[in-house]
């Protein structure tokens, strides 16, 4: 499909979407967490569907996602790992409910996405875990990550206005309330800018742990992080299941690289003003629209979980 901005409305998402202490925490570390993005009944609404999209796939057999035969998948999704009880990995999302839909397209997300892209998104991927304390865990050794980056360095990032961006970006919305003990992701803070081999950076980190920095944060955070950041999920020591929804965004030129086939219905439903988000665009063009300055004034508008099919457009004049 080729889409060309100038028959399609854009959706009115805020820019800049960050404020500049967020932008200047982001640019420094690599990620930034900001509160509140979704409500606790947002949360709760998205925990539940999860948690039967979580139930229908175990009753399908665990369908890999990335498997050749779409109609052993449930509702599009299926899992990267099968077989591990303690950390359901569900991958595909996008159309296995409106409400995760709605997640994907949330205005406030798009808008730091954007904003770190430096111009116009498309998702790539969408996903979801559940996970809880390894069984097997010792709690009495320090523990060790599977610490790893989607792009690098220099390939991921570039500067403007003095500010960094990254082509691969995601966002991460913790939906249970994570404290110290409760696994949510590390990462190692500053990482997205040290070109160095990755295990030598990692291996450093683990001498002086204060490197490494985990999300705690209450249910409804989203932790918005570049993809050059070296980054992983936190070790569970609690007793408490640990619910996380993410979408990957990318310039809207790169492709779509998750594993969903999209039913002619979900692709029919798709409004006009987020064709490009899904579809992207089949343009050399990555339509760059840049932060000026670290102190631009924040579009702070408020912006609920909505519903997608509702989302509005920019009026033809922006
Ligand atoms: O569980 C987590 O927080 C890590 C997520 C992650 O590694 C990813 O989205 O690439």
């Amino acid at each position: 499909m080729n889409y060309h901005r100038e028959s399609l409305p854009a959706m009115d998402i805020p820019f800049p979407a960050l404020s500049p202490q967020q932008r200047l925490h982001f640019d420094i570390y690599g990620y930034v967490v900001i509160p509140e993005v979704l409500t606790p009944a947002e949360c709760q609404a998205l925990i539940d569907v999860l948690q039967v999209l979580k139930t229908d796939l175990i009753a399908a057999g665990e369908p890999i996602s990335f498997s050749a035969d779409p109609p052993t998948k449930v509702r599009g999704a299926g899992v990267a790992h099968p077989g591990h009880a303690h950390h359901i990995f569900m991958r595909d999302i996008e159309q296995a409910h409106p409400l995760i839909t709605s997640y994907i397209s949330h205005p406030r997300l798009l808008g730091m996405a954007a904003e770190i892209m430096g111009g116009e998104i498309r998702l790539v991927e969408s996903n979801a875990y559940i996970n809880s304390r390894l069984p097997s865990l010792d709690k009495t050794e320090d523990p060790t990550f599977s610490f790893h980056r989607g792009t690098d360095v220099p390939y991921g990032s570039h500067t403007r206005n003095g500010l960094y961006h990254s082509n691969f970006v995601k966002t991460l919305t913790n939906l249970t309330d994570l404290d110290a003990d409760d696994g949510g992701t590390v990462v190692i803070a500053g990482s997205h800018k040290i070109d160095i081999p990755p295990d030598e950076l990692i291996a450093c980190a683990y001498e002086d742990r204060s490197m490494i920095h985990q999300v705690k944060a209450p249910a409804g955070s989203t932790l918005l992080f570049a993809e050059p950041l070296i980054h992983a999920t936190g070790q569970i020591r609690s007793e408490r299941e640990r619910v996380i929804i993410i979408s990957g965004y990318g310039p809207s030129h790169f492709p779509y690289w998750g594993d969903g086939e999209w039913s002619d219905e979900f692709l029919e439903s798709i409004p006009n003003n987020q064709k490009i988000l899904f579809h992207g665009r089949q343009n050399w063009n990555r339509q760059p629209k840049e932060r000026p300055s670290l102190l631009a004034k924040t579009d702070d508008r408020t912006f609920g979980l909505g519903d997608w099919q509702q989302r509005e457009s920019l009026p033809e004049d922006r």
